[in-house]
């Protein structure tokens, strides 16, 4: 079956069974890698591609890597190197060699003449990865129409290439004639895959609208950072946590019990990588939806990983990708119960100091995470049940004044309202001696030392509600003097 008859025929199936066909399942590779001038690299610059190719279900014999200014435009590495290469190809049998970077069509052509077998580049092989891993119909979705775009433009050349072979430069052979009728169906196909992904877009969206009750945390990171291992400790959700890339690729939200704050909405999601091909962050769209509605990331980073620094900014780029940098986010370095994960720890740390360290294989920092995640989502917030007397109309006025009253409710002898206020605020309540009971957020602890200037604060009037009759407070210079 030529790669133009496998394109035609039922739609769905064919087109589907067409890149199936090209799996890089169970072949022997070897690696190769181009490093230019701006990239970063660890000690072993094949690390992540070995992980990436393993994950593809081969098995990695042999890599050659080369450092250069800029890609040779015809063989993407030098003649030399390629040389290298063809000899390791040669030696172990290679089926496939998987490139860390990404070809030109007609690099990669050329490299397989050189070569003598079957060239992928690093954006081929992450789009199988997921084609294998998607479970879900909507990831399907994703996964083909990412990769019938990835196809559309090599599939052209592909049938130029053919055609001027048999029919000589500038004549329209029946190898063009073909090219057009595949080109065709791939176009219709992506057409259909977008109108359907926009459905499950549109139908997210409305799911998502519908739990704004809730306020939602979303887990984002590098692909295996223990994203889900994460949302299993946390929620018990029982979803699939392996040592394998790409192993979510839809979204599960939980409810997330946390502790003094009340119940929130936790998702996993999809993971990220270095340069993810931008089609396929585009046709994930969907998937994300929660993601780009949430109140608070999670960003999990992996102490367990020399190139963690590195994968925290990848991840930023994808959020910057998906516009949504601006949202509120929290770091958190898991897997700190890992060989040499304290010194990455550290070198984290020094340059975002504020990330939370934990495991979430052993649950070491969970209530500290937990406590960070609540004072965040309260963002000075609570809401409060209050019992007030029902001739204390001054409080009343005053809870319409620097709250929310969500709802009120009049007995004989007292009056319930229901509020979310500034939680700075819920201490005067208390201070009052009211019987308040804290529904969501927390009220910060009460300074246990004064500062100094405080002490010399007049006591009589203070509870009084700035703008309401109450003498301005000295500043502490004034009260000092
Ligand atoms: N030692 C250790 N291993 C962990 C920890 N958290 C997760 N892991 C392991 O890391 C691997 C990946 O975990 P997952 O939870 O599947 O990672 P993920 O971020 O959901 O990965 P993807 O869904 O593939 O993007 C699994 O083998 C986990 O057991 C941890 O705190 N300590
Ligand atoms: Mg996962």
């Amino acid at each position: 079956m030529t790669d133009s008859d496998s394109l035609h025929g039922s739609r769905n199936t064919t087109v589907q069974e067409h890149f199936r066909s090209e799996s890089v399942a169970r072949e022997t590779c070897v690696l190769a890698r181009m490093i230019g001038p701006v990239d970063t690299f660890t000690d072993n610059p094949l690390d992540e591609m070995t992980g990436l190719a393993e994950s593809a279900g081969t098995c990695v014999v042999g890599g050659v890597v080369q450092r250069r200014e800029s890609p040779d435009p015809k063989t993407f590495l030098g003649k030399g190197k390629v040389e290298e290469l063809r000899k390791m190809v040669e030696h172990h049998s290679a089926d496939v060699v998987i490139f860390d970077n990404n070809l030109s069509p007609s690099q990669t052509r050329n490299l397989e003449k050189a070569v003598g077998t079957k060239v992928i580049d690093r954006t081929e092989l992450i789009l199988d990865i997921f084609a294998s891993n998607a479970r879900t119909h909507e990831a399907r979705l994703a996964v083909e129409l990412a990769q019938l775009e990835y196809s559309l433009p090599r599939l052209k050349r592909m049938w130029t290439h053919l055609s001027r072979q048999t029919m000589g430069v500038g004549m329209r052979g029946p190898g063009e004639k073909q090219l057009e009728v595949d080109r065709r169906l791939v176009e219709k196909r992506i057409h259909e895959l977008k109108q359907d992904l926009h459905k499950v877009e549109r139908r997210k969206a409305r799911e998502v609208a519908g739990r704004r009750d809730y306020l939602t945390v979303s887990l984002v990171g590098y692909t295996n950072a223990g994203k889900s291992t994460l949302m299993n400790t946390l929620t018990q959700a029982g979803v699939e946590a392996v040592d394998k890339l790409f192993a979510t690729l839809d979204t599960r939200t939980r409810r997330w019990n946390l502790p003094s704050w009340g119940p929130v909405l936790l998702s996993d999601t999809v993971g990220f990588i270095r340069d993810l091909p931008h089609n396929l962050v585009a046709s994930f769209r969907a998937t994300l939806e929660e993601t780009r509605e949430a109140d608070l990331l999670l960003h999990i980073a992996d102490a367990s990983n020399p190139a963690v620094l590195d994968q925290i900014s990848a991840v930023f780029a994808v959020l910057h990708e998906l516009e949504i940098d601006e949202k509120q986010t929290m770091l958190v370095i898991n897997k700190v119960d890992t060989e040499g994960a304290q010194q990455r720890l550290q070198a984290v740390q020094n340059r975002y100091p504020r990330a939370i360290p934990i495991s979430a294989r052993t649950g070491l920092g969970i209530d500290l995470l937990a406590q960070r995640v609540s004072e965040s989502l309260s963002d000075g917030f609570v809401t409060l049940r209050v019992r007030l007397d029902i001739s204390d109309g001054r409080n009343l006025a005053w809870i319409n004044k620097v709250g929310e009253v969500i709802s009120k409710q009049f007995h004989d002898d007292h009056v319930e309202i229901h509020s979310r206020m500034p939680s700075r605020h819920a201490g005067k309540l208390m201070r009052d001696g009211i019987s308040i009971e804290v529904l969501q957020g927390i009220i910060p602890e009460e300074k246990k030392v004064p500062e100094p200037w405080e002490d010399q604060l007049p006591t009589v009037g203070t509870n009084l509600i700035p703008g309401e009759g109450a003498t301005p407070l000295p500043l502490p210079e004034e009260a000092a003097e």
